[in-house]
């Protein structure tokens, strides 16, 4: 494991480190600061034998503002250590209101971040080398001062770059009014001097959709990655709440996509995969809070990294698995009586004639609080029904779910990863959904299997518990 310093301060607002340590609902082996809030993550980048990844932080406390960039490194994608903020705003610069998200490529010997300033919305780059911690502006940022003249666009931010030949290409989050979000490319010889092509890619709104909220509403696409996977071409973009794909091929500089779907259905945002990784596309998330923004301020935290997943092709599917590193966190391998707050289960189950099967998680000995991960057969999803997950009225206790149907005789393969308010949730490494529960209970631990309307059989059960990754994390 990692050690190190923590330079990451606690909160202003004077939330102790004890108190985030205490902290039943805190993460304790997913990647977040020591204190404050986070967001999108920013950047990831394999470099110089570790991976770096950046992320949305406000230094100020545990609300959404004052963007600058976290910073963490790890060696395995799992064990983290946290370095210096990267970036921050610099006053009268481009970025003077925040930096905003953006990626980071490999240019000559170095390391070029590619990401948003903001009010008015545009382009910039920065440089870095070594260990990624001391950063240099360009100082001829913008990059790119705004959207191409006389285009009215809903948003232009969350840029995504890559190489073609020797020409860079960035992919650009935005949309057209009252018609849907859209992928705007560019392409420069030096990340410094972009032309504007064409859309990569329009979507259309939902017919009837209110355009109030460009993102709320599909106008608006943020945070776009593009990349090759397979013999395919995938794009990912957040909006409407969820993140989606679009695969498809890729010819002429557009997309043409050819099927549409959920990376994740739950508590998931602003995912970005990584560079410089090969072969593997490792794909990242915001994992966002359920609970009022009084609650989050007063924990001292917010927000969360998902574990790395990796993304492959497989016939006209996307496969999306936790990466295989992940399996470094598992301790005590648990029997059929495992319970806890922090752990990894494998659950093969065959749903026989039951309308919904699944696994019953965080359950009270009283059973006052219990959270249900199921299929429904007949609804064709996969559903977290959050109903009874806390007794805490202030927690978001909705109920969550994406589509998703079995073959005939396919059992249903979960493999569900708790920790703390966390629950990230695959099934048959082709659905994901990461939810948020804050069950009130300290003994709101049990683990059962779940039927109803039939009886399902559990073929296959295992679990670990898993181990916290940073005890650094809560000492700076
Ligand atoms: N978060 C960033 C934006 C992005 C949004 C600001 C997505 O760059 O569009 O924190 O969560």
């Amino acid at each position: 494991m990692l050690a190190g310093a923590a330079p990451l301060a606690a909160a202003p607002g004077g939330v102790p480190p004890s108190k985030m340590a205490a902290d039943p609902h805190r993460p304790q082996y997913h990647l977040l600061p020591a204190a404050n809030w986070m967001n999108d993550p920013n950047a990831p980048i394999y470099w110089q034998e570790k991976y770096h990844m950046f992320y949305q932080y406000n230094p100020n406390g545990a609300f959404w503002g004052d963007m600058h960039w976290g910073h963490a490194v790890s060696e395995d994608m799992v064990h983290w250590k946290h370095l210096p903020m990267a970036m921050a705003p610099t006053p009268g610069g481009a970025d003077k209101d925040g930096v905003f998200s953006g990626c980071a490529v490999m240019d000559k010997g170095g390391v070029t971040a590619v990401y948003t300033g903001v009010n008015p919305e545009s382009q910039c780059i920065a440089t870095s080398s070594g260990d990624l911690t001391a950063w240099n502006k360009f100082p001829g940022n913008p990059v790119i001062a705004g959207p191409p003249q006389g285009m009215d666009v809903a948003g232009f931010r969350d840029p995504a770059v890559w190489k073609e030949g020797d020409i860079w290409l960035m992919a650009l989050g935005s949309g057209f009014r009252g018609k849907g979000g859209a992928v705007l490319l560019y392409e420069s010889k030096d990340l410094r001097r972009w032309s504007y092509l064409h859309p990569l890619v329009i979507g259309r709104m939902k017919e009837g959709a209110s355009a109030k909220d460009p993102v709320d509403s599909g106008e608006m696409w943020e945070c776009p990655d593009f990349f090759p996977l397979g013999n395919k071409h995938l794009l990912i973009i957040s909006t409407e709440r969820v993140v989606k794909y679009l695969l498809g091929g890729y010819a002429d500089r557009h997309l043409q996509p050819e099927t549409m779907g959920g990376i994740d259905f739950g508590s998931y945002y602003a995912a970005r995969t990584m560079t410089n990784t090969g072969e593997r596309r490792i794909l990242w998330g915001w994992i966002t809070e359920g609970r009022s923004v009084e609650a989050q301020r007063a924990a001292g935290w917010s927000g969360a990294m998902s574990l790395p997943r990796e993304l492959k092709l497989l016939g006209a599917q996307v496969q999306m698995r936790p990466a295989a590193e992940v399996e470094k966190l598992r301790g005590k391998r648990l029997g059929a009586d495992a319970a806890g707050a922090c752990l990894e289960i494998q659950a093969e189950i065959d749903p026989g004639e039951a309308m919904q099967a699944g696994l019953k998680l965080r359950v009270a000995p009283d059973r006052s609080e219990q959270t249900l991960v199921y299929y429904d057969r007949q609804a064709r999803l996969l559903c977290v029904d959050r109903s009874q997950s806390s007794t805490d009225a202030g927690a978001d206790r909705a109920m969550q779910s994406g589509p998703f149907v079995l073959g005939r005789g396919e059992p249903l393969r979960l493999r569900i990863f708790l920790d703390g308010s966390v629950v990230e949730i695959f099934a048959n490494d082709r659905f994901c959904l990461t939810a948020r529960i804050y069950p009130a209970g300290a003994r709101s631990t049990g683990v059962a299997l779940y039927s109803s309307g039939g009886t399902a059989k559990m073929t296959l059960f295992e679990a670990w518990e898993m181990r916290p990754i940073s005890a650094d994390r809560l000492t700076s």
